[in-house]
């Protein structure tokens, strides 16, 4: 077995040794067939030869002509004419629409061929690499009718990547990007990205940080950027670019960025012009705006309509959106955090321009190991909602911890607003179904960087894959998805298939256990992220720790009923009775909407703090098991890979233990109550583990000096 370092990703096409497989269909496929000489259709044409090459271990030729069975022909419906003469063929090609394909097997002058069509090229693409994962899975072939469309119009990745190459919350390397080399040259990188999106029926790019550097926008950084676009458009992916809403003070020193003032429209009018001649088919901006300090229209009063609306003024003539982002709070606005993009954006439902999406994370906080879903979801029915998922760790681990997240996109997709009673789900908000929204869109923040294996951690590029399958169809089920990535990635045999999937399915809820269970949130350490800080109390209130938790001598958990901030009012019924009742809100959200007694009995019968004893026990057990899972692979993954997943998985053991000792230590000092039997106790004092500090943490800018402990919260304020 050679050693594999992952750069291949899913698209690796190894030899298939399955005996019955390659009896029964090996004969269906000998040769290819895809007449026409664009980019595109020569990337697929490679993709199938590559790619069937490489399964059936024979050299896979380019036909121009029907010799024999088993030519697998791809194609539209007039490059496939000349060839098709006889009736019947075609008029089945003729039936797909637009953004579909279908693979069907036809008999054809009595010739039995697989037949690839759509009604674009970019569709034909699509197909091929559908085709080539039904092979590499060992899915059977017989009497194939495979009709496919994406539910989701846009199916984008945002990267966090700034112009000097680093990426925000980034853990796997530099940008992909080679900024100081483009547009003169463009890393085959850049190629086998944009084929890995392709695969996976990605189609749109954000290219920089939402905390956006106005030189993004400038000349030299928009050729930079028309070469990106160059290089992905032939596999369907547009590019779009953050933008920073001052960026005309930054860029041409204009007096204001007041989206009411004539002056800077016209400046965007003209910049608009200025990037459509050098990247005609643009896809837009996305907008961080009046957030974390970033600039934006409150800054002149304005709202985020009269901001979102500007822009997307001077991109609808050329076919561009404006994506503006929901994640807005500010620690000024004596409001719950979680509350405040509903209480801006709901009274804007319906003014948007219909070219502006409004991009909303999962959850009303910030992509933690579990939140509900944001209540802005069935909140906004006259507006365009996408969602947005974070792919890379920030707060699971950075790239040293196995967790799958396709059931945590799952869990928010299938979750129900009750928005128009039951079956209202996300999916349906975003997909369209429910509103009947005009553009539909999913974002995630990327996790690819430039490690040789792209994600950092060998499992990470399954949460890459797992995104853009559900961004194509969000019915998929989680497991399945893990399934084909293993098949596709390391191997076909049913033993690995079934451990490594065993594995990635638990991976997300064993996170939670040992990093936030029962509805825990934020209490992650300052700044980097990395690691426990259930007692940062410094700085602005609502990046600290304690406004979370609320821990004290009588329990813990954020009051968010009627008798606290009254979060959970921002839902429809039933979900905001349900939320708002201890009794029934479900206990992995517990602490997220109430207050708990330390002495509160759970379902299970355990004491509230015993089940946090348990739950982050729990989390280590399951660590555990996933390292004994993979022990049971050894000799059947390559050494490198296997020996790279192993070292990880102690870490991820380290720091499950590290999260336990920190929380557990730290809320014992307030529930006052004593370890229960039969668990192992902390390794660690609580001083000891408060003085584990880390500063050059990737992902941030600055390293970070923690502040002196005693240091109080932003001006001494009260906590909400
Ligand atoms: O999760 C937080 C991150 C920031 C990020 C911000 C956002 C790009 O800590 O690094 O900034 O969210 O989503 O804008």
């Amino acid at each position: 077995m050679i050693n594999e370092d992952g750069y291949e990703l899913w698209l690796r096409y190894p030899a298939i040794s399955e005996k019955i497989w390659r009896k029964k269909y090996e004969k269906k496929i000998t040769g290819i067939m895809i007449p026409g000489r664009s980019k595109t259709l020569i990337e697929a044409r490679d993709a199938l030869m590559r790619g069937l090459s490489g399964l059936l271990g024979i050299t896979i030729r380019a036909f121009d002509t029907l010799q024999t069975d088993g030519i697998i022909v791809a194609g539209t419906y007039d490059s496939l004419k000349p060839i098709f003469c006889g009736p019947g063929t075609l008029e089945q090609i003729k039936k797909i629409g637009e953004g579909e394909y279908a693979i069907t097997e036809v008999t054809y002058t009595g010739k039995r061929i697989i037949t690839i069509t759509a009604a674009n090229e970019i569709d034909i693409l699509y197909g091929c690499f559908h085709f080539l994962r039904l092979c590499a899975t060992l899915s059977p072939l017989d009497n194939l009718t495979v009709s496919e469309s994406p539910a989701i119009h846009l199916r984008i990745l945002n990267h966090w990547d700034n112009l000097d190459g680093t990426i925000e919350r980034g853990y796997a390397g530099f940008s992909l990007w080679d900024w100081h080399k483009l547009p003169d040259y463009i890393s085959p990188r850049c190629v086998d990205y944009a084929r890995a999106n392709a695969s996976i029926g990605i189609n749109g790019t954000v290219l920089n940080s939402v905390n956006a550097n106005s030189l993004s926008l400038s000349r030299e950084y928009l050729s930079k950027a028309g070469a990106l676009a160059d290089c992905f458009r032939p596999f369907g992916i547009k590019v779009y670019l953050s933008i920073c809403f001052s960026a005309p003070i930054e860029l041409d020193a204009l007096p204001t960025s007041d989206p009411c003032s004539p002056e800077v429209a016209g400046w965007w009018k003209q910049k608009a012009e200025e990037i459509y001649r050098i990247i005609p088919d643009f896809g837009g901006f996305l907008v961080k705006a009046d957030s974390e300090g970033q600039p934006g229209p409150h800054d002149y009063g304005r709202t985020h309509a009269d901001g979102a609306n500007m822009l997307a003024d001077v991109l609808a003539d050329y076919g561009g959106i404006v994506i503006w982002r929901a994640f807005v709070y500010d620690y000024k606005i004596k409001e719950d955090r979680v509350k405040q993009a509903w209480t801006e954006f709901t009274p804007l439902d319906g003014k948007f321009r219909k070219n502006v999406v409004i991009q909303v994370k999962n959850g009303p906080i910030d992509f933690q190991p579990r939140e509900p879903f944001h209540p802005l979801f069935g909140a906004m029915p006259h507006s365009n909602l996408a969602v947005e998922f974070q792919l890379t760790q920030e707060y699971l681990g950075l790239a040293a911890h196995l967790v799958y997240l396709a059931p945590l996109i799952k869990e928010c997709l299938d979750s129900d607003t009750y928005a128009h009673g039951p079956g209202s789900t996300v999916a349906r908000v975003i997909d369209g179904s429910l509103y009947g929204s005009p553009i539909t869109g999913i974002a995630a923040v990327a996790n690819t960087g430039s490690d040789r294996n792209w994600c950092g951690h060998p499992f990470a590029q399954a949460n890459w894959y797992a995104y853009g399958r559900l961004a194509w169809n969000h019915r998929l089920k989680a497991e399945d998805i893990a399934e084909e990535w293993i098949r596709m990635t390391f191997s076909n045999n049913r033993e690995v298939v079934d451990t490594m999937k065993t594995m990635m399915m638990c991976s997300r809820e064993n996170a939670v256990n040992y990093m936030t269970p029962l509805g825990l949130h934020h209490i992650m350490a300052y700044n980097h992220h990395y690691g426990p800080g259930p007692w940062v109390d410094f700085g602005r209130q609502d990046w600290t720790s304690v406004y979370y938790h609320r821990a004290d001598e009588d329990g813990i958990g954020f009051d968010r009923t009627g008798t606290g901030s009254d979060a959970a009012s921002q839902y429809h019924e039933p979900v905001k009775k349900r939320f708002a009742d201890m009794d029934r809100c479900p206990e992995t959200l517990l602490l997220w909407f109430h207050h708990v007694a330390w002495k509160r009995r759970m379902k299970s019968g355990r004491t509230l703090w015993e089940e946090l004893c348990f739950r982050y026990a729990d989390g280590i057990r399951g660590v555990r098991a996933m390292i004994d899972e993979w022990e049971s692979l050894k000799g059947r993954i390559d050494r490198a890979r296997f020996q790279h997943v192993r070292v990880l998985l102690a870490l991820q053991e380290k720091e499950a233990i590290w999260w336990r000792d920190a929380c557990l230590l730290y809320f014992k000092e307030f529930s006052r109550m004593p370890f229960p039997e039969g668990y192992e106790k902390p390794e660690k004092t609580l001083d000891e583990v408060k003085e584990i500090r880390h500063f050059y943490v990737p992902g941030i800018s600055n390293p970070f000096i923690p502040k002196k402990p005693d240091e109080k919260t932003h001006d001494g304020e009260e906590i909400l």
